[in-house]
């Protein structure tokens, strides 16, 4: 039997892949010419000036061809450069927010999850291991009033730090759904509490992380798209205070206001806390 354990790189590097694929093949942008002109040639001049500062060998040149071959075998691009790069890019395309933190997206989004309103619980497995948890929060406007109708599409990974249709032997949609706010601007999300996710380390990017002597590890996090008509989408992640690697992310993608201070649960056991988000115009 295929369980969620038996993960391997190249299966979940594959499906995120596919994911990224589908997500270009349905909105990629445009070719603007002077922009790749600009970009690339400061990309590369700023590799060259690598190259003259370490002086790499020719064993060294080869090293990095096989290894950027062995990411593409292994279907782990999205997952280098969620991981390596994806940070910066969302600090500049965000820097004008006024509303709520974002973080980034990372490789394991997954579009129409199953959709409720005001309050539920994620599609999870009967005994889902793992602290019970209640997020909930109001979305707002940037002026506090209450957004009707907006949107919290919410993933996570397990208590074992395995992602839903990134790891075998998961349901389809464990732990991931869309939370619709009612007349209040009101969700409330039930879930259990992941754990740290590590970077699998029978791939390419895991073998990089080891030659470089670097941990593999993420903390513990939630993701989150938030929307609503007429306002812009934002994706964040949230960490969880006094967590494994809160201060030492391999993605680099902690920001002190994402952090929770999750308390006891008011009913039922486990904790809950509450978050809210103040969306930005469109
Ligand atoms: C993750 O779970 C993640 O969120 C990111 C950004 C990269 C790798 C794995
Ligand atoms: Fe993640």
């Amino acid at each position: 039997m295929s369980t969620e354990t038996a993960a391997t790189a190249a299966g979940s590097g594959r499906s995120a892949t596919e994911t990224f694929q589908k997500k270009v093949r349905e909105g990629g942008a445009a070719v603007d010419h002077a922009r790749v002109d600009a970009i690339a040639k400061d990309a590369l001049s700023a590799l060259h000036d690598v190259i003259r500062k370490h002086k790499p060998s020719y064993a060294e040149y080869d090293a990095l061809k096989a290894w950027m071959i062995q990411v593409g075998e292994d279907g782990e691009w999205p997952l280098f450069l969620d991981v390596f790069i994806e940070h910066v890019v969302e600090d500049t395309v965000n820097a004008d927010r006024k509303g709520a933190t974002g973080s980034i997206e990372g490789p394991y989004y997954v579009p129409d999850a199953p959709e409720f309103t005001s309050e539920g619980t994620l599609p999870m497995r009967e005994d889902e291991a793992g602290t019970p948890f209640l997020f909930q929060g109001t979305v707002t406007d940037l002026d506090g009033n209450p957004l009707e109708g907006a949107l919290v599409d919410f993933w996570q990974a397990d208590d074992a730090g395995f992602y839903s249709q990134f790891a075998p032997g998961l349901p389809e949609w464990n732990l991931r759904g869309v939370c619709r706010t009612g007349a209040d601007g009101t969700f409330k999300i039930h879930t259990i509490k992941p754990a740290p996710y590590m970077i699998p380390h029978d791939g390419a990017t895991g073998a990089f992380i080891e030659a470089a002597g670097w941990h593999p590890w993420r903390p513990a996090h939630l993701h989150l798209k938030v929307s609503a008509p007429g306002k812009q989408l934002i994706t964040s992640q949230l960490y969880f205070e006094g967590g494994e690697y809160v201060a030492d992310d391999v993605a680099q993608a902690v920001k002190p206001n994402l952090v929770l201070h999750p308390t006891p649960a008011e009913s039922g056991s486990g904790e809950q806390v509450t978050y809210d988000f103040a969306l930005d115009p469109a």
